[in-house]
């Protein structure tokens, strides 16, 4: 096992890596920067060194402060959390240059995902869904018509570098693909410094749902099951849960088997998650691989009874799965996750500042992820996330009477948070039926401000 791991991040999910590290005896070193001072990441480390200034690319984001750090602290490994350096191959490989074990995939793995269109083709040949659409990158109008034409509209196009929503343009007529490829070629130029795109048939309506996987150097790939992700807005997710309504167990055996499988195969190796899309028929298709894990982990964990970042600390280490994860998962009852962000309910404008007061709700079934505290400050730097608020019941309608309280009982003042719009959707019909998409946030949102 590692003596010592720094901790690549900032935040709940730093904190939630100085939990897993406390557990396994594994020293931890924080780092942070100079409006993260007084930070909880930084007060329950073993130690901490301070990076650089606030801005992200002058701290967080700085790789060979980061490294520096690393080096003047004398640690085996890096765990990065996720977001900032957490898929970022370049970094992997610094780090291996520098005898630091990367808690993640090899560089090699992290640099195919990244590149969609690579990914959705070695997905094909595994035998994993795919939506209809062009084979590898287009190569200009002419063949994205021609493509568009046998698939038929409408159409979507993504960028290769792209991911998470960025980069894409829905075509509808044919009329409209000259201009929308021109310019979604263009915008991912600029904003990824390469201009690749594929193509997709475009799904109405669809569901995100995504598997959890760990894997190990021996080729041992396991899945955990699934998670629903459809409750989002602008492909930020508000709300997730585990299992999916939609998913069947015979499903959920062919997808888990047939992603082991594949990535088994490419030699994947630690946390991973697989995104799909379910169309009206409750089909589902591959659409992007996160080589990371991932905000949503804990709903996982509570139906799994895992520990998913340990997990990935002693894979690392050259662990095994099975020295981890259960070789039959077993998903008990059901968990739901509400992403507490600070920001305005309706406005969703960020609210940076100090808090005032902190009630943290817990009790029976209650979980929460976070790094806040009473008198402590959000800084405007970062990512709104601030506390993760998990409920775990026997089924469905416990985990959301659990949740319901939790809310009822979380106070934070100062600032303003999302607690109140959580309690909104929690109350609504259409979500307390399971009868949503990706776009219910954006019918629910309407539907409120017609209600005022
Ligand atoms: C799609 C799609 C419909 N058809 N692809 C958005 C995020 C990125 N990961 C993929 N996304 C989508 N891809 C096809 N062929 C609709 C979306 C989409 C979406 C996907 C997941 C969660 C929320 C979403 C919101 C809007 C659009």
């Amino acid at each position: 096992m590692f003596r010592k791991i720094l901790i690549a991040n900032r935040g709940e999910i730093a904190l939630r890596v100085i939990c897993a590290c406390k557990e396994l005896g594994v020293r931890t070193v924080a780092i942070y920067s100079e409006a993260d001072r007084n930070s909880l990441h930084v007060r329950f480390a073993d130690e901490a060194v301070c990076i650089g200034p606030p801005r992200l690319a002058d701290s967080y984001l700085n790789i060979p402060a980061v490294i520096s750090a690393a080096e003047i602290a004398n640690v085996d490994a890096i765990h990065p959390g996720y977001g900032l350096l957490s898929e970022n191959a370049n970094f992997a490989e610094v780090c291996e240059t520098c005898h630091i074990k990367f808690i993640g995939p090899p560089p090699e793995v992290t640099r195919l995902m990244g590149e969609k269109e690579k990914a959705r083709m070695a997905m094909k040949k595994a035998g994993v869904p795919i939506l209809p659409g062009s084979e590898g990158v287009v190569a200009n109008e002419d063949e994205a018509l021609e493509w568009a034409r046998s698939v038929g509209f409408p159409v979507i196009v993504k960028a290769s570098a792209g991911g998470g929503g960025r980069g894409m343009r829905v075509i509808r007529e044919e009329k409209d693909l000259p201009g929308s490829f021109k310019a979604a070629q263009s915008e991912a130029a600029a904003a990824f410094g390469n201009g690749d795109l594929y193509m997709e048939k475009f799904v109405e309506r669809p569901r995100h749902i995504e598997f959890q996987v760990m894997a190990d150097k021996s080729g041992t790939v396991r899945s955990l099951h699934e998670r629903e992700c459809s409750i989002q807005r602008r492909h930020q997710k508000l709300l997730e849960e585990s299992p999916s309504l939609q998913v069947t167990p015979e499903m959920r055996k062919q997808i888990g088997d047939t992603i082991s499988q594949m990535l088994s195969s490419i030699g994947y190796v630690n946390a991973g998650t697989i995104e799909f899309l379910m169309d009206q028929d409750r089909k589902l298709y591959f659409i992007e691989m996160n080589t990371r894990i991932q905000v949503e982990h804990p709903v996982t964990e509570m139906v799994t009874g895992t520990d998913l970042v340990k997990a990935q600390i002693v894979i690392a280490a050259g662990g095994k799965v099975d020295d981890v994860i259960p070789k039959v998962i077993e998903q008990r009852g059901h968990a739901i996750e509400c992403r507490i962000n600070a920001e305005h309910p309706e406005k969703f404008t960020p609210s940076a500042g100090k808090i005032t007061a902190f009630n943290a709700p817990g009790g029976t079934g209650i979980r929460l992820d976070t790094a806040a505290y009473a008198e402590g400050v959000i800084p405007p730097y970062y990512d709104s996330l601030i506390a993760k608020l998990i409920a775990h019941g026997r089924d469905r309608a416990e985990a959301m009477a659990r949740m319901q309280r939790a809310l009822d009982m979380f106070v934070v003042e100062g600032i303003h948070t999302s607690i109140p719009l959580h309690r909104r959707i929690l109350s609504d019909p259409e979500f307390r039926e399971g009868k949503f998409d990706t776009g219910y946030m954006e019918r629910f949102l309407a539907k409120s401000a017609a209600a005022k």
